[in-house]
């Protein structure tokens, strides 16, 4: 039976263009596992959207004189855009506002609000905020500066002037915004007032205990960068979260109550069900039913897959699966179970997360300068949309995957991106599968030769590349997407220099037995490679299958091992898989 999987990717806010670091997180190993999985044979659907709601959509729309509606639309597209042309390819690209989807996200946020309400998770109360009466806005902490009130180890007082309501640069130390001392709202300029209002915080240290069982069952396998993190957290206690906002721009809070009226859901509360209701808009347009959407996230044989960056850990391996959680169980029924959490039983419940594979960041290093952090206000970053302008996509899925932020950070270095590209895509690969083209076409009318006098080197180079599909197989089950590549390079190392070893530009001067044999098999090395290749480079894999001519249907992992029959007619010579590139081919990109 096939297997069924949701993968996720985390949705990326509608208020900018995406860069390399974006790519990297989350999105291009998300596509890879859903590639793999196809090929596979497994039942995948690959879900992706914008994230539209929230301050910072309504604070850059404000910024560029338009409305929130307009701009993340404008970016929802362009996002969508960047995604086609790096090969990205999910099964549904919504967005949390988008007018397609705003309907049904907002109905099935408002149900998880209400059943999580409704079992009793959630706390409401009444706080000091403060407000910028300019703007009419309670002004999340972020939107707030001023002089920071904490005193340094050597006893004198911080006084970080530009020290913002979350956190102060200067010292380290957390902030509460309401201790600044002369706040300054950032959106007007203006000096806020403290006002009082009403939120729901849900409870989240209710969830400790379950959440802990659930990963001691679960989470084995994780990356460490996640377990350690949540479990780390866990232990240092989970803080009640307010999942309500003094915003317009959101989903309504959906409460008979007057304290609720013009206030929406927390971001943070409606984003992660954006995967589900960009699910149900997917069974709507598949199978004509929206409520299909349960045989993914409500059947205990699926397997959800979230893949983020390291900043969102929290949310996904935490607040998320506490959130689904509480759509389960009461509070009550929370605390008779204690620490044990048995998983979803019976229909109607959520699945909790199968996995959450996060990727730490990527920096990035000029010609000549150090390494330093991606930055859309300094300005250092490498725009997908402009580099999509001048350069392939398969070099940079090439690139941040060899060199992906599996287990630390790592960065993109524009010397070190042409370096691979010319020595490893061109010089390796590339050249692996142009050398016997000619001989291929010349010698044998391009259809492929026998081999009637296999040795040992032909035979063992073939039951090692057979082996490969079961090898990378477990590395991308495992997430390991940098060590699974790594793998297939390696054989096509081993095929040059095999190659170069039996010569055939030489022995077809002399010998068309050994060279019929050679060219035989690396025909079924590649026949076999291209296939391992497809999650990860695409667009060459593609150019690789038609020059084999082989059928879609027989360019499947499964049949990847499939040698390709004596006297099968090949298609012709490859287009160029990669182009040479120079150092100084980037002028374009990386500065604005
Ligand atoms: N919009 C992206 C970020 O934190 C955030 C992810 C939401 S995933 C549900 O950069
Ligand atoms: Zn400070």
């Amino acid at each position: 039976m096939n297997r069924k999987f949701l993968v996720t990717a985390a949705l990326p806010y509608s208020n900018g263009r995406l860069h390399v670091g974006h790519v990297a997180g989350a999105y291009l190993p998300a596509d890879i596992f859903a590639r793999y999985l196809r090929s596979n044979g497994d039942d995948v659907r690959f879900i992706c959207g914008s994230d539209d709601n929230g301050v910072a959509i309504e604070i850059s729309s404000r910024k560029e004189n338009t409305t929130p509606a307009e701009l993340s639309a404008r970016y929802n597209a362009r996002q969508s855009a960047d995604f086609d042309g790096l090969g990205i390819r999910f099964d549904i690209f919504g967005g949390t506002h988008q007018p397609a989807f705003v309907e049904t996200h907002n109905r099935i946020s408002q149900d998880f609000f209400k059943t999580i309400h409704a079992n009793g998770h959630f706390v409401k109360r009444t706080t000091d905020q403060l407000y910028d009466a300019q703007a009419a806005k309670f002004l999340p902490d972020r939107y707030v500066s001023g002089r920071c009130y904490h005193k340094l180890p050597n006893g004198l007082p911080c006084n970080n002037p530009t020290a913002l309501g979350d956190q102060c640069e200067q010292c380290g130390n957390s902030i509460d915004a309401l201790k600044l001392i002369d706040p300054v709202s950032t959106i007007t300029g203006s000096r806020p007032e403290t006002r009082t209002t009403t939120h729901w915080y849900l409870q989240l240290d209710k969830f400790q205990g379950m959440l802990a069982d659930w990963f001691s069952l679960t989470s084995l396998d994780w990356r460490p960068i996640v377990t350690n993190f949540s479990l780390g957290s866990i232990k240092s206690g989970l803080p009640e979260r307010a999942m309500t906002r003094d915003l317009t721009w959101g989903v309504p809070v959906p409460l008979d109550d007057p304290d609720a009226a013009g206030k929406v859901l927390y971001v943070w509360f409606d984003a992660p069900i954006g995967y589900v209701s960009f699910t149900a808009e997917l069974c709507k347009q598949r199978d004509g039913d929206p409520e299909k959407y349960k045989d993914w996230w409500q059947n205990p044989d699926c397997k959800i897959v979230h893949f983020i960056g390291e900043d969102n850990i929290v949310f996904h391996a935490l607040i998320w699966p506490a959130m689904l959680m509480g759509t389960q169980f009461s509070a009550e029924e929370m605390q008779k179970r204690g620490s044990i959490y048995t998983g979803p039983k019976g229909a109607g419940h959520f699945q909790l997360p199968y996995n959450v594979v996060a990727n730490a960041f990527l920096n990035i290093r000029f010609p000549g300068k150090e390494e330093e952090k991606i930055s859309k206000s300094r300005g250092t970053a490498v725009w997908i949309e402009d580099y999509l302008r001048s350069f392939d996509p398969d070099p940079l899925r090439y690139y941040l995957t060899i060199n992906a932020p599996e287990a630390q950070r790592t960065s993109w270095s524009f010397d070190d991106f042409v370096e691979r590209n010319n020595s490893e895509l061109i010089a390796t690969l590339g050249n692996f599968v142009n050398r016997w083209q000619k001989i291929v076409t010349d010698d044998f009318a391009r259809k492929v030769p026998a081999a009637t006098n296999p040795e040992t080197l032909e035979t063992d180079l073939l039951a090692k590349i057979h082996k490969l599909p079961v090898e990378v197989a477990a590395d991308l089950e495992a997430a390991r997407f940098k060590a699974g590549l790594g793998r297939i390079m390696e054989a096509f190392r081993e095929c040059n220099r095999y190659i170069d070893t039996r010569a055939p530009w030489t022995s077809r001067k002399t010998d068309m037995a050994r060279t019929a044999t050679t060219i035989h098999t690396c025909i079924q090395a590649v026949r076999t490679l291209g296939v391992l290749l497809e999650p990860f480079l695409p667009f060459a894999a593609e150019k690789i299958r038609a020059s084999l001519n082989v059928t879609q249907n027989a360019w499947t992992w499964p049949r990847a091992t499939e040698p390709l029959p004596d006297g099968h007619s090949l298609g012709p010579i490859p287009e160029v898989l990669f182009k040479k590139l120079d150092p100084k081919d980037f002028a374009l990109t990386g500065q604005q």
